[in-house]
């Protein structure tokens, strides 16, 4: 498998002597240093990737696109940038988020102070300087007093457990890491291996190029329909005239969107009204049918309500009824793992150059030089010529865990989240003082419209740094006894919804050896936010300043 951060030269190292030093330049990384920059500070990026983005600069897979709606799916802190940028479609696709992101640096002038094509590979604290130095791939070294982590959530690529990568003759490409140029697909035999929201999305465009697609499923994920559509324009305008009270609500929101959660029960209602119900959401798309009810995300019997509603549609969807059974969910609560929205997904298996093999019943054994070979009862090389990974991220700890980060008395981040991640807040871990992250675990993260939850972040430090300056402060650091209050409680929030029970990467279930600990924060974006400015007002109680 090719990477596609070598292929960009890098133009020249970070400035040695920094206050701040961020690392990553997608959405939270280009915020905090535009913030950073107008409050006087001498801060600095450096980027892996060769340009800005992220996400969005890394999966340039056919049919990749945003599931929170365009008008939710950006930044609020400049109403200039609000007002200039139209959106397009009520779901953005990836090419239209890279433009806005693209103008969004050069509107700012961001690029300046970012070194791209560098990676971090090692930060260490030194406690006499109380300041940072951190290492990069290239020999770099940067001293900076704070450190600022927007290494993001879902930015390492994970390749799929199975033997034989490296044999394989044709192109094999993960679609969190997508050649800049292209794959070939006209014509080819090409293979998907998974099915969450990277799959769903690549499926129906490979399989409208693609000679023949195989597509290997091992667990069928709840998908529904995205209907995505133009964006109505007299909408966008109108919501441009009052766009900051339209966002404040997002801020107070639970998932920092606009989705009414209805108040009544699935488990009471009557079965024809619930079929309606259910049908009124699935006409609309998006992921708002999981707000049908209030008791679908706590409550497994009004769950089961929407899951078999699902169940029923793909049996509607898919013509070939074994295959309608071989896609359909079961064993996990619905929107437990995360919801998957679809543009054409299940119409996909209507199509005749379309397979899908089920790997529970037809284990993967090897990848060979020719292709995939499964067993099961009928063993089969399956002959590719092009093989798709879109098997997932090594989530919310990837990023961070891949850099040697040393805190205080040179402990290191790895042992200390050996048995899972420890915050407070989901900012900042006890013994690594001056080191904040960005919507990473114990924070609503993921869990929530992550624009809004990158923004509150980066103003949330950034007033924090604010603070340390104005003070004379030089060290900021978690407060211990906070910060396992801190953990107990995401546990807690957590433990009172079905999320635990779905083994997904929210857990770190999806990879090997990982601690299955449940990383988000989901008591809710308004709640967390109010939580975080209180230890604000409170002279920043839960951090020893000094
Ligand atoms: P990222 O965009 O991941 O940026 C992190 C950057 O840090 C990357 O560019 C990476 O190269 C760099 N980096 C990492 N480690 C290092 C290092 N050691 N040295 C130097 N640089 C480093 N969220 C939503 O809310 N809604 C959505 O619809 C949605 N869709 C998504 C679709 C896809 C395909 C994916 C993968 C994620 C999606 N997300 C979505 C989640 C997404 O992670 C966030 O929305 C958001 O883009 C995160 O921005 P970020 O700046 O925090 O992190
Ligand atoms: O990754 P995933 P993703 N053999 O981990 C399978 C965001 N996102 O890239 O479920 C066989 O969800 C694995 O199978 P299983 C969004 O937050 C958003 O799709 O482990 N199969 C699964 O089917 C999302 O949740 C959008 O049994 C293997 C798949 O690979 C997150 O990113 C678009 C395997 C991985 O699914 C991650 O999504 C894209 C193996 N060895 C991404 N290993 C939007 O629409 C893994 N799998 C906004």
């Amino acid at each position: 498998m090719s990477s596609q951060t070598e292929s960009h030269a890098r133009p020249g190292p970070p400035p040695a002597e920094l206050d701040v030093l961020v690392v990553g330049a997608g959405f939270a990384g280009l915020y905090a240093l535009h913030r950073l920059r107008e409050l006087g500070h001498r801060v600095h990026a450096v980027e892996a990737a060769g340009d800005v983005g992220g996400v969005w600069y890394w999966n340039r897979y056919p049919g990749a696109r945003c599931d929170i709606e365009s008008v939710d799916y950006c930044y609020s802190f400049s109403p200039e940038l609000v007002r200039e940028w139209d959106w397009t479609e009520r779901y953005p696709s990836q090419p239209e988020i890279l433009r806005y992101i693209d103008h969004v640096a050069d509107r700012f002038g961001l690029r300046e102070a970012i070194t791209f094509g560098t990676r971090v590979t090692a930060l260490s604290f030194d406690e006499d300087a109380d300041a940072w130095t951190a290492e990069t791939e290239h020999g770099d070294r940067v001293t900076a007093r704070h450190v600022i982590m927007a290494t993001g959530q879902l930015s390492v690529a994970k390749p799929p457990e199975i033997d034989g990568i490296a044999d394989f003759a044709g192109e094999c490409h993960h679609t969190g890491d997508w050649p800049h140029d292209g794959v070939d697909l006209d014509g080819r035999r090409v293979g998907v291996i998974g099915t969450g929201s990277s799959g769903v999305q690549v499926i129906p465009r490979i399989a409208e190029r693609a000679g023949h697609l195989t597509v290997f499923q091992r667990t069928p994920h709840f998908v529904v329909p995205a209907m995505n559509r133009p964006l109505d324009q007299e909408y966008a305008a109108e919501l441009k005239t009052r766009f900051e009270e339209y966002r404040e609500q997002a801020r107070n929101h639970p998932g920092g969107t606009h989705r009414v959660r209805r108040p009544d029960s699935a488990v009471q209602a009557d079965p024809r009204e619930l079929r309606e119900r259910f049908e009124e959401y699935w006409r609309r798309g998006g992921p708002d049918i999981q707000a049908a009810y209030r008791d679908l995300t706590t409550d497994l019997a009004a769950n089961e309500k929407a899951a078999e509603f699902v169940r029923s549609k793909i049996r509607e969807l898919v013509r070939d009824p074994e295959v309608a059974e071989r896609l359909t969910p079961r064993g996990y609560p619905f929107g437990s793992k995360r919801l998957v929205l679809e543009i054409g997904y299940y119409d996909t298996f209507n199509r005749d150059n379309v397979r899908l093999v089920d790997t529970r019943t037809a284990p993967i054994e090897r990848i060979e030089a020719g292709g995939v070979r499964t067993g099961g009862e009928r063993p089969e090389l399956h002959e590719l010529d092009v093989l798709v990974f879109a098997t997932g991220f090594d989530a919310l700890t990837g990023a961070l865990l891949k850099i040697d980060i040393r805190g205080r008395g040179g402990i290191s981040l790895r042992e200390k989240w050996a048995a899972g991640p420890r915050t407070y807040l989901g900012l900042s871990t006890h013994g690594f003082p001056n080191l904040f992250f960005m919507a990473g675990p114990g924070s609503p993260s993921v869990i929530s419209n992550v624009l809004v939850s990158i923004e509150q972040h980066v103003e949330w430090v950034t007033d924090h740094l604010e603070y340390l300056r104005k003070n004379g402060l030089r060290r900021s650091e978690a407060v211990l006894e906070k910060e396992d209050a801190w953990v107990d409680h995401v546990n807690e929030v957590a433990g009172a919804t079905l999320y635990p029970l779905g083994n997904s990467w929210y857990l770190g279930a999806n990879v090997p050896g990982k601690p299955r600990v449940f990383m988000p924060y989901v008591g809710g974006v308004g709640r967390y936010r109010q939580i975080c400015a209180d230890v604000a007002a409170r002279h920043y109680d839960g951090f020893e300043t000094r």
